[in-house]
């Protein structure tokens, strides 16, 4: 009978406290299939840089650096309030800067990186004028550590520094952001990517490995912040906070190995993203990574709300590749779309008419967008043009989610860090015979008889 009662009580003991009879395989965490939370598990010796893991690439962003204290990774954000610039000024566009709300005096956040395993210490030091809470995103971890503001913990007041402290379990890729009022402060910012390496070195490690957060915003042109009520028409998409031509591109050497982590944190938007002249492996999501056998192939991945996907293809074919979210409105800036259609319509006098009391109006859209960066029109302060920038052949008619792969022979000097504009690295030279261009009136003759 007191047998019976001792099982009795260990059964209802919380899982942390039960022995761990055995380790079951690292997937069993993944699918959560073991009858213990992964974060039971004791901690190893922190991971290292260099040694334990590459680090990732975030263009535009940056990572948040650690110091070790007796065997654990300490972090600290900082909340505040940022001067963030999505489309810095350049010859051919204004600027597009907005205060937001960040981590670190950054925007997004710095992205966070450790190694399965790590046991992480992690201040969040609140400089804002509002109460705010972190959450951990895909992190298995104690509830209390979670970061949800109310249900979980008291919210961080202005002021006051929060600890949060916990052993890392899985690897993969993850994100943080806010979680206290959870609109305003999203839309704001408050976001940033959480990377944990696996502590087996990997088989085929990527030889380059970029980060990106997708996220969507309301900055109407003239004013200086997003506004967090907007529901529906976001009218900034922004790659690690910057939308085109504000993005770097990602470079490649030819047969380069790519692994790219793709977090989406928008308010309201699911972005496809897509890449030219590859196919994508899809190798991993927030719940985990997928079995050899189950991964499939992409063109366009798409990247729910709230989920990161991972994918991998090799970087074999030399170009100037378009990478971008295929919402056709996703890779517009602050598109104003208020007006009737003018698609075909002559505007004949009315242009002159208008021009008695509006000097410099030109009716815009009757043929289409592609003319709405170069025009040289006067533009209201703090926007950019519809699209765009500068290519190598005409105007490049894409904003917001966009960017470009350069995959190259020969990389020379240049450094996928510290490529910040979308202009670096130059231009790829199409090899003759292998570009499209207007067809000589004997081809016309000889194929279409004409
Ligand atoms: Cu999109």
């Amino acid at each position: 009978m007191s047998g019976s009662a001792l099982l009795a009580g260990a059964a209802a003991l919380p899982v942390a406290l039960r022995a761990q009879t055995s380790v079951p395989p690292a997937s069993a965490y993944h699918f959560n299939e073991s009858d213990q939370p992964v974060w039971t598990k004791p901690p190893l010796a922190p991971g290292e840089p260099g040694r334990d893991y590459k680090p990732v690439v975030t263009l535009n962003g940056s990572t948040l650096p650690f110091r070790i204290i007796d065997g654990v990774k300490v972090f600290h954000l900082v909340c505040e309030e940022v001067d963030h610039v999505f489309v810095p000024k350049t010859e051919w566009n204004g600027e597009c800067r907005a205060t937001c709300w960040g981590f670190n005096g950054r925007v997004h956040g710095p992205t966070i990186e450790c190694v399965e395993g790590d046991r992480v210490r992690i201040y969040v030091t609140n400089k804002l004028a509002a109460a705010t809470s972190v959450h951990w995103h895909g992190l298995i971890i104690p509830c209390g550590m979670d970061g949800v503001g109310g249900l979980t913990q008291k919210a961080i007041q202005p002021g006051e520094t929060f600890k949060y402290e916990f052993t890392v379990w899985q690897h993969g890729t993850f994100m943080y952001h806010s979680h206290h009022d959870e609109m305003t402060q999203m839309a704001l910012g408050m976001l940033g990517m959480f990377i944990i390496h696996p502590r087996e070195p990997e088989k085929t490690p990527p030889d380059r490995d970029y980060v990106f957060l997708l996220s969507e915003w309301k900055i109407m042109p003239g004013t200086s912040r997003p506004d967090p009520n907007e529901m529906v028409e976001f009218n900034m998409l922004t790659l690690n906070a910057r939308s085109f031509p504000g993005t770097a591109p990602m470079l490649a050497k030819l047969g380069d190995r790519m692994r790219l982590r793709i977090g989406n944190l928008s308010a309201m938007d699911h972005h496809p993203i897509h890449i030219h002249g590859h196919a994508m492996r899809v190798v991993a999501t927030d719940g985990g990574p997928i079995p050899e056998a189950g991964q499939w192939p992409e063109v366009s991945v798409l990247v729910p709300v709230g989920s990161t996907r991972t994918v991998e293809f090799v970087a074999n074919n030399p170009g100037d590749w378009a990478f971008h979210c295929h919402m056709t409105h996703h890779v517009m800036n602050q598109m104003g779309h208020g007006t009737p259609n003018l698609i075909g319509i002559d505007p004949g006098k009315l242009d002159k008419k208008v021009r008695s009391f509006l000097p410099g109006y030109m009716t815009m859209g009757e043929d289409g967008m592609a003319d709405m960066g170069d025009m040289g029109m006067p533009i209201p302060p703090n926007s950019v043009p519809m699209v765009g920038g500068p290519g190598p052949y005409d105007y490049i008619t894409m904003g917001g989610m966009f960017t470009t792969l350069k995959v190259r022979e020969d990389l020379g000097n240049l450094d996928p860090v510290q490529g910040t504009d979308f202009l670096y690295g130059g231009w790829y030279k199409n090899p003759p015979g292998t570009q499209a261009a207007l067809a000589t009136q004997a081809e016309l003759q000889r194929d279409l008889g004409s």
